[in-house]
């Protein structure tokens, strides 16, 4: 296939792209480098430096003798995206390229104008550009979990059909979602329903939950093939930064309560559920909603998993529950169904105790380049 990939310089679109290239597909990246901006502007630095994407398409042809297209720009730029699907001309078309912190998108209206502006525009782009130049191809769209909050009643997968004054009818889940981050998520699915119904395109929205992990296959064929490592208060997810913070001897971060609930995944997983979804498009017409998660946990489970890890590596781990930066429920119900890609053949890489040594052991060996300074939330959801 040929695989267009929007956002391949960051976390999970580089071991994308080294994923469908590394199995014979055709693969061409996107990317304007803004993650990198985002990281200057709050003073942020992966825990271990990223080689430029230039660097890294050329260290990966070295390994394999394959290559990867590169194309820099800005998706919000129409003209840039449309040369782009045109020349290509892609059979599918995996889109990372967006903002994707909650913090970020709170921290300010610029920063909330910003995400929504980056992610909603650039989600419209990239479906006008189908329209025009591959109206065939199938788009696979990061979404996230977090769309749907955590209602009182099960998550279905994307729809759910409703009994109401005797008629009934199946609709978009409703969506509560806990950031304007995630609400530029709720946009850009709502926009492409619209575009499945309207204009006939294909597409899979695949609502991801919290990422974790460090390594996949790819990634560690070579030093400079790794993926970005966030652990700060900005863009690291919640099991990356409580190793961290077990590494350097700092109390856990676990905000407020703890009951939160999320659905989590590897990033191996991240990659297989990508590749299941090209693998098995949807159909013309066929808006498509997947749950991507394996596991559900509470951040309290999280913090006993790495307390646990660190009791077995030898550290004494402390669990700090410190006031909410957030506004979100602490205790609540959370059943989300996840079964359609485990029916696609998803294997799923689950969060056992030796996963989390490993995570532990490759953190503590790098803890020397820890930036202690950018741990602690700063960014409150109200002032
Ligand atoms: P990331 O920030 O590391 O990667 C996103 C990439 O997109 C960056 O390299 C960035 O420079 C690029 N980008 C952003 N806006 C762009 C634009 N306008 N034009 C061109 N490139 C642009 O993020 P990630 O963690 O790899 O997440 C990838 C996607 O998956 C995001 O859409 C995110 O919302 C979603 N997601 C991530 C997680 C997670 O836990 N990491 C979970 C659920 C969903
Ligand atoms: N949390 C803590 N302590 C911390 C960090 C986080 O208790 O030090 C809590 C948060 O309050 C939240 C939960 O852990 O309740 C998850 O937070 P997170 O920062 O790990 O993840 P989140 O902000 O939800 O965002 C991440 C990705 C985002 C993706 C989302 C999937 O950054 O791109 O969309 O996970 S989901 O959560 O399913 O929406």
């Amino acid at each position: 296939m040929r695989i267009l990939i929007l956002g391949g310089d960051g976390y999970l679109g580089w071991p994308t792209a080294m994923h469908f290239s590394a199995r014979g597909d055709v693969v061409a990246v996107v990317d304007n480098f803004a993650k990198r901006r985002w990281e200057l502007e709050d003073g942020i630095e992966p825990l271990l430096p990223i080689p430029t994407l230039h660097a890294r398409v050329r260290r990966w042809q070295a390994e394999t003798g394959k290559e990867i297209e590169l194309h820099v720009g800005d998706i919000c730029n129409h003209r840039f995206i449309y040369t782009v699907i045109e020349r290509f001309r892609p059979d599918a078309i995996v889109h990372y390229g967006e903002q994707p912190s909650a913090p970020y998108s709170m921290q300010s209206r610029e920063a909330a104008v910003y995400t929504q502006h980056n992610n909603v525009v650039g989600n419209l782009n990239v479906l006008f550009a189908m329209k025009r130049f591959c109206p065939q191809a199938h788009l696979v769209k990061l979404g996230t979990m977090g769309e749907y909050g955590t209602p009182n009643i099960d998550i279905e997968e994307g729809w759910l059909t409703v009994n109401h004054n005797g008629r009934t009818d199946t609709v978009l889940y409703p969506k509560k979602p806990g950031s304007f981050y995630h609400l530029s998520k709720v946009h850009d699915s709502a926009n492409i329903e619209f575009a499945c119904r309207v204009w006939g395109l294909a597409a899979t929205d695949l609502n991801q939950g919290v990422v974790y992990g460090i390594d996949t296959d790819d990634t560690c064929k070579h030093a400079e093939l790794r993926t970005s490592f966030h652990y700060d208060h900005v863009f690291g997810t919640v099991l990356n930064r409580f190793l961290v913070q077990a590494a350097t001897g700092r109390k856990l971060t676990v905000y407020g309560k703890g009951g939160q609930t999320r659905g989590f995944l590897n990033i191996r997983d991240t990659i297989q559920c990508v590749a299941l979804a090209c693998d098995k498009p949807a159909k013309a017409g066929e808006f498509r909603i997947f749950n991507q998660f394996t596991e559900q946990f509470s951040v309290r489970d999280i913090a006993n998993k790495v307390e646990a890890a660190g009791k077995r590596a030898g550290l004494r781990v402390q669990i700090d529950n410190i006031p909410n930066p957030r506004v979100e429920m602490e205790e609540h119900y959370y059943n989300a169904k996840h079964t359609k890609l485990l029916d696609l053949g998803l294997k799923p890489n689950l969060l056992t105790d030796a996963v989390v040594d490993t995570m532990l052991d490759t953190v503590r060996r790098h803890s020397g380049a820890v930036q202690p300074a950018t741990i602690m939330p700063t960014i409150k959801w109200k002032q």
